[in-house]
């Protein structure tokens, strides 16, 4: 299987983020994550690590706002040239609940505008390593595209909860949904997130188009990040009415409780016939990831691997979150070992 890999991941590494109630934590988001998951592909026989390829920012601007691309490449030198006591980090305290229409041009107010939460961290190396994570998706897709049946892009930050003008979660350019909007130029396509936090980001994305079909199975936003998506109500918009579908799911969720739910999505998938399917594949819905409640074991993630790989569809796999580093290896392995 080839998997498409960027070094340039490392130099987006912010030193803390902050927990509710003001709690400065260590970046849960590390390069750790990718060494600890390179480390168990080295080990198997079947995984190639691939460079990504430059797409340019063509594919990237078709689906985030230029404005806010603009943002995130000169965030950091604004921030260097600003008069704050801490740069270690750019992020700032007032964000805009975008209920007037007026964008601020400084700084700060910009940063509040285009970052929606904590995690958002910007330090120097952010764009660059967002943008090096987005080409490993499209490269994948692309190997996709040319007849590969799976592919995998090892993203890193991950994408899913980047809308189209704003960073949250860790994820500032949304890969899934860039990789997915540029094969749905060349068929339907069907994206399953399967990361325990649902994917707003890709729902805000594709909610009024009918030729990206979305499902997101996630612990329930009433007690989750990231608490204003994810509703079971929420089903697309316009032409895209009937194409996005939330799987809210209860703390404790079992493998048993898990994969019934993860039948259903399938069974919508099937239903959609896509070209395509993009699998967002977030590894926090283990039992013992530190941000995660769900209770997913390793095998239940090789059982949803093999389920998911039952589809017979050309497959795009791209990391999401996962949080305990010591288990992402094994886990993913059994994820992607599936389609082997
Ligand atoms: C890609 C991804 O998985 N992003 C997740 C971002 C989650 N941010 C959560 C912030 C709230 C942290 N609450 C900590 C509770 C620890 N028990
Ligand atoms: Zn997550």
């Amino acid at each position: 299987m080839n998997v498409y890999y960027s070094e340039a991941h490392r130099k987006h590494e912010p030193p803390f983020e902050i927990f509710d109630g003001g709690l400065r934590v260590p970046y849960l988001e590390n390069p750790d994550r990718m060494d600890r998951i390179l480390h168990t592909l080295h080990q198997t026989d079947w995984a190639k690590i691939i460079e990504p390829k430059d797409f340019g920012l063509d594919p990237i601007c078709a689906v985030h706002d230029e404005e806010y691309l603009e943002f995130l490449a000169s965030a950091w030198t604004e921030w260097l040239a600003s008069d704050a006591k801490d740069k270690s980090t750019l992020l700032p305290s007032t964000f805009a609940l975008r209920r007037h229409p007026h964008k601020p041009t400084g700084l700060l107010g910009r940063a509040g505008y285009h970052l929606m939460d904590l995690s958002a961290c910007i330090v120097a190396g952010t764009y660059s390593a967002a943008l090096a994570s987005a080409n490993c998706a499209l490269s994948a897709a692309d190997a996709v595209a040319n007849g590969e049946r799976v592919s995998f892009g090892l993203c890193r930050p991950p994408g899913h909860h980047a809308g189209k003008d704003y960073a949250g979660g860790y994820c500032f350019i949304n890969n899934a949904a860039v990789a997915a909007n540029w094969l749905s130029a060349k068929g339907d396509v069907a994206l399953l997130d399967i990361d325990y936090h649902c994917c707003n980001g890709t729902q805000d994305i594709f909610y009024n188009r009918a030729d990206v079909l979305t499902i997101s199975i996630h612990a329930d936003p009433n007690f989750e990040y990231p608490h204003f998506a994810g509703y079971a109500e929420e089903t697309g918009s316009g032409a895209g009415l009937g194409f996005h579908k939330n799987f809210p799911l209860e703390k404790d969720t079992d493998d048993a409780r898990y994969l019934s739910t993860l039948e259903q999505a399938l069974s919508l998938i099937r239903s959609f016939t896509p070209t395509y399917l993009v699998v967002s594949a977030g590894m926090d819905i283990y039992a013992d990831d530190p941000l995660g409640t769900i209770k997913v074991t390793t095998e239940g993630i090789r059982e949803i691997g093999k389920r998911i790989a039952a589809l017979n569809l050309p497959t795009l796999i791209v990391m999401e979150g996962g949080y305990n580093n010591e288990a992402l290896g094994k886990n993913i392995t059994s994820l992607l070992g599936e389609f082997e």
